[in-house]
Order: structure tokens, then C-alpha cells, then sequence
């Protein structure tokens, strides 16, 4: 097996070295010190600001979720509510509509990872029964008091995100007396929470979340200042893609064609210790993270 693949879990490979960072999602282990992992994003909703209604259909989710898989995606992040600011909460139900097909059949048909981007422990539980391998909850296990219990019930690695009030009201002028103090602090209480509700310490990853509760000074002094956050001692996640920043910095471009601008955040992310990008455009992203993690790797860091 070469460097850069995936190692089955519980060969003799994946057996911890002083210097690998393992990460165990499904029937996959990682190894965080050889190369950044790229998680590819499937939003099955008509309204997602970046690619809303593209991949509303079970078939088109599906072959998008397989192509990624080919252009090199580590792990497929299916999520059913959009969290774009102002979005409009959906119940459960709809939710559910929305990507358990999907799951089911992805994972039929590919074993990299899936995680469920969602914030409803009901939808989390049946998202794992379907097949997925990972939750990812932008409320930081907050927006259901039932999500980390859950999450430990099923042992799966669990993406802890740091927001700043709601979708529906996070855009409303954010403040912050020390921006990366409150979010470290507010990272370790649910940190806390998840370690006493039974999830294991090496299932957890960390998110500042850009774009949750941030201005485009914000975004951009956590990119700076991402070293500060993996400090922490966890796995770091960090989902720059497409988002208004960008936007706003490349003269209003909208979220189809801000995939320069994205690579240039991916890039950031790397060198300031990401371990885990979140991004639209995989096959460009890949290559961008091989060319980042090439730097990093001479810089001397993990
Ligand atoms: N960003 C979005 C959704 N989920 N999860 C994590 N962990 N980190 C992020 O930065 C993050 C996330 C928003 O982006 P997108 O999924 O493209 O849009 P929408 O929420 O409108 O579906």
C-alpha cells in the first residue's frame, strides 16, 4: 500500500507510531500526518447557497457523491437542511426524506466515509443505520441535547463546529470581545460535553466554522490563526469553500466561480494547520492539498 491511500483498519499498518495522527471513520483509518483529508460536500436541498437544487434528486446526490469518490474525496459530507444565513428550518421528516436514499445507496456502492451533516439526533441515528460513519454538527452538539449521547451510542467520529447564534440569526452583526478566545473556550465546553456524554476522545474533530456567526475580518483572522484553535489538541475540520468571504474579496463573484478564491482559503487552511478541508469543487481542491501538504511537509510540521 503507497503512501497517500487509505489504510484498512486493524492491519498492521494502522498500528499508532509516535508520529502518525490516526483517524478511524468506517471502514477506513487515516493517517492526518501524511496529508490533509479532502471531504467532498453534497447538499441534498433545493436552497443551499452554493449549489442549491443541484443535487435535490436522489440520482443526481448519488452520481455526484461517485464522482467525487473518482476525483479523490476522502470522505462525502451528505447534509439535508441548508444552514445558509436566514435559512428556514426544516422538520425532521423532511430531512430524512432528503438523504437517507441517498446514503443508502452511496454506501452501497462506495466505501469511502459518509458523514450527515445535521443537527437533529434523529436524523443522525438513522443516517448511521443507513450507512454513514460520521456526524457532522454545525450546532457543536448543541442543537439537540440528544446528539452527543447518540454519537457516543454509535462511537463514530464527530465534527464539533463553533457557531455564533442560529442559522436563522447568526449574520446579525456578530461581535466578539476576543474572537479565538470564545471560540477556543466555546469549542472546549463541548469538547466537555461530549467527552461526558462517552465519546471518545480520538473520535472527535474540531471546527471553527466560517461563515457561522462571523464577518469577512473574522473569516479571515481564523484562517490566520488557525494554529491557535488546533492548540486545542484535536483534529481540525475547516469548510472555507465558496463562501461570501470569497466572494466579497473577488469583487461580488457568486459561489460557482469562486473556486480560485477557494483554493487560495484551502491553501491558508493547510499551512495554518488544517487537517480536514470541507469543499464543493473536489477534483480542484485534491490538487491543491497535494501541493499545500508538500510545503507544510517542508515547513517540518504534521
Ligand atoms: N459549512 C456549511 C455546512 N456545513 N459543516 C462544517 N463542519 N463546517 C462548515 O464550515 C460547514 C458545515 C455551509 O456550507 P454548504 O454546505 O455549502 O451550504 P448550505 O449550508 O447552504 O447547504
Amino acid at each position: 500500500m503507497h503512501k497517500g491511500q487509505p489504510l484498512p483498519f486493524s492491519t498492521p499498518q494502522s498500528v499508532t507510531t509516535s508520529s502518525s495522527r490516526l483517524l478511524a471513520i468506517g471502514r477506513r483509518t487515516y493517517d492526518l500526518s501524511e496529508r490533509t483529508l479532502v471531504m467532498g460536500i453534497i447538499n441534498a436541498t433545493p436552497d443551499s447557497f452554493s449549489d442549491g437544487g443541484l443535487f435535490h434528486s436522489r440520482q443526481a446526490a448519488v452520481a455526484r457523491g461517485l464522482e467525487m469518490v473518482d476525483e479523490g474525496a476522502d470522505i462525502i459530507d451528505i447534509g439535508g437542511e441548508s444552514t445558509r444565513p436566514g435559512a428556514d428550518a426544516i422538520s425532521a421528516d423532511e430531512e430524512l426524506e432528503r438523504v437517507i436514499p441517498v446514503i443508502e445507496q452511496l454506501t452501497r456502492l462506495t466505501d469511502v466515509p459518509v458523514s450527515i451533516d445535521t443537527s437533529k439526533a434523529v436524523v443522525a441515528d438513522e443516517a448511521i443505520k443507513a450507512g454513514a460513519a460520521m456526524i457532522n454538527d454545525v450546532t457543536g452538539l448543541r442543537g439537540d441535547a440528544g446528539m452527543a449521547v447518540l454519537a457516543a451510542r454509535h462511537d463514530v467520529p464527530v465534527v464539533i463546529m463553533h457557531i455564533k447564534g442560529t442559522p436563522r440569526d447568526m449574520q446579525h452583526a456578530p461581535r466578539y470581545d476576543s474572537l479565538i478566545k470564545e471560540i477556543c473556550t466555546w469549542l472546549r465546553e463541548s469538547v466537555e460535553l461530549a467527552l461526558a456524554a462517552g465519546v471518545r476522545q480520538k473520535s472527535i474533530i474540531l471546527d471553527p466554522g466560517i461563515g457561522f456567526g462571523k464577518t469577512l475580518e473574522h473569516n479571515l483572522e481564523i484562517l490566520a490563526r488557525l494554529g491557535e484553535i488546533r492548540a486545542l489538541g484535536y483534529p481540525l475540520l475547516v469548510g472555507p469553500s465558496r463562501k461570501s468571504f470569497i466572494g466579497t474579496l473577488t469583487g461580488g463573484l457568486p459561489p460557482d466561480q469562486r473556486v480560485e478564491g477557494t483554493a487560495a482559503a484551502v491553501t491558508a487552511c493547510i499551512l495554518n494547520g488544517a487537517d480536514i478541508v470541507r469543499v464543493h469543487d473536489v477534483r480542484a481542491m485534491v490538487r491543491v492539498a497535494r501541493v499545500a501538504d508538500a510545503i507544510r511537509r517542508v515547513r517540518g510540521e504534521e
